[in-house]
């Protein structure tokens, strides 16, 4: 008997992303940004990469070398990942400059919409057998005032315990460790998962193939994306990280932050 084990991909999680992307720019449309502006922005971009090219004597192979590297993220639809990954941290910090209470963190390229609804108590969808340490996670959603959001929606996704997304990893189940809780009358919720695991930017993509060229790591500290969302406030997307936990101080979506490190503490049964 052979037993073939099947890993997920680049190319398998790339096109999902972008294929995930497109249909959230459908839903919400893109910015109409003027002439001017457009303008400007180019400029200083394009500028910024022949002042990069000077200050390094880029050679016409490496210049080459590029070219191909570009055509490789955007054939491998890994443009997502990329971004996401090395881009999106800084467009996040300039829209929470004037944001108070909880912080943001980057949205990544693993969203997907439309997920079960669950109660205030709740367990995320998951396998029969879904490896990993079982995690209570419980609060209350409040104002800034410190006023409880009734029905408040807590948009939740993360890794298994491998560090593989569903929808973006075809071994596992849709809808798996994704899930909307909506918070009871107080604005609590209490729900049961999985400790997901660090995820490792794929190493068979472009993305990876850079991060591997330059001898970086390709790791993000294993966390939770979390959006909350209640009518009349401001959703809030960010993400939740682990004390202790490996990568926290060398993300390389350079996405956490102090606030957003949980310290989960066993409970009597040892659960954390
Ligand atoms: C992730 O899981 C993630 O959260 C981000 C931001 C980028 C790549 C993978
Ligand atoms: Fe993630």
């Amino acid at each position: 008997m052979t037993t073939e084990i099947h890993t997920p991909t680049a190319v398998e999680s790339g096109s999902s992303a972008t294929e995930a992307f497109r249909k959230s720019l459908a839903r919400h449309g893109t910015a109409d940004t003027d002439r001017e502006r457009i303008d400007t922005f180019a400029r200083d971009v394009l500028g910024r990469i022949h002042d990069a090219i000077r200050a390094h004597n880029m050679t016409y192979p490496e210049y080459q070398a590029v070219k191909q590297w570009l055509i490789d993220v955007g054939e491998s639809k890994e443009w997502p990942l990329f971004l996401d990954v090395f881009v999106e941290h800084v467009v996040e910090d300039v829209a929470s400059q004037d944001h108070h209470g909880t912080k943001g963190s980057i949205e990544g390229p693993y969203y997907l919409p439309d997920q079960v609804m669950l109660p205030a108590k709740a367990t995320l969808p998951m396998r029969q057998e879904e490896k990993g340490t079982p995690l209570v996670f419980s609060g209350q959603v409040r104002t800034l005032e410190g006023t409880p959001i009734p029905g408040a929606e807590l948009d939740i996704w993360q890794a298994d315990a491998d560090g593989y997304y569903s929808g973006f990893a075809s071994t596992i189940p849709d809808g798996n460790l994704r899930g909307v809780v909506v918070a009871d009358g107080d604005g609590r919720f209490e729900i049961t998962t999985v400790q997901p695991a660090p995820y490792e930017i794929p190493k068979d993509g472009p993305t990876g193939k850079l991060i591997a060229a330059a001898g970086w790591h390709a790791w993000r500290p294993a966390h939770l994306h979390l959006m909350v969302r209640a009518p009349g406030h401001r959703t809030v997307t960010t993400q939740l990280y682990f004390r202790g936990g490996q990568w926290l101080d060398s993300d390389i979506a350079q996405a956490t932050k102090p606030e957003l490190v949980l310290d989960p503490q066993p409970d009597a049964d040892g659960v954390l």
